[in-house]
């Protein structure tokens, strides 16, 4: 996106309607703290940017969950953070997650500057509330739906949180774009590493072959 039409979509697009976003959802000792956890864990590195998944690890390749995908309870730390922001969330975001088991999986992902993440929809298999905590750098995150050509762009702040759910979780595509800078507000800003934790619920769970 040019630097006039990134300033033309931040000034006049209107956020999807169900995202939801809160700044300052952690204090700066809290990020310090989930980025050690996160970096005494084992990083995955058989995408191109380093992935941890807690719960189940999901299947890039067949995009669906099984049984045999469990790895186990997410670590206390991990616990501790899904339940502050079950407390985080709106009464109808709550709802949602009632509906299903609480937070069941979660996918830590880096970003070094010149990474991102292609345009998705959260898949089926997973539940109607997506929420995802930003730590280090700050980016822009993009939004566009193909049914209208509608676009929208959200900074992510970090120590912010992120709760996605109705239509900017099932039909508006999510993606950060693999560059090192993002313009924001008239200002050309340099990436640095941001690390984000994405909990999610499970919708459908296939059951272990026998
Ligand atoms: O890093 C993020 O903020 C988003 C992650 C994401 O979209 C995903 O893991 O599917």
């Amino acid at each position: 996106m040019s630097m006039q039409l990134s300033l033309l979509a931040e000034e006049t697009t209107v956020a999807p309607t169900g995202l939801v976003y809160h700044e300052q959802f952690l204090t700066a000792p809290e990020e310090l703290d989930f980025l050690a956890q996160i970096d005494a864990s084992e990083w995955l590195t058989d995408l191109s940017r380093r992935v941890l998944h807690f719960g189940f690890k999901y299947d890039y390749s067949n995009r669906r969950l099984d049984e045999s995908a469990r790895i186990g309870a997410f670590p206390a730390w991990l616990t501790s953070l899904a339940s502050k922001v079950y407390t985080a969330a709106s009464e109808d975001v709550q709802r949602l997650l009632e509906a299903q088991q609480p937070f069941e999986q979660a996918i830590v992902n880096e970003y070094q500057p010149g990474q991102g993440i292609a345009p998705h929809i959260d898949r089926d298999c997973f539940g109607p509330a997506v929420a995802t905590v930003s730590l280090g750098s700050a980016i822009n995150m993009d939004f566009s739906r193909d049914a209208t050509g509608d676009e929208h762009v959200q900074r992510l702040e970090p120590r912010s949180l992120l709760l996605l759910h109705g239509e900017a979780r099932t039909t508006w595509r999510h993606s950060i774009a693999k560059r090192r800078k993002d313009e924001w507000h008239g200002q050309v800003l340099e990436r640095k590493r941001r690390v984000s934790i994405t909990f999610r619920t499970i919708a459908d769970l296939i059951p272990a072959q026998t």
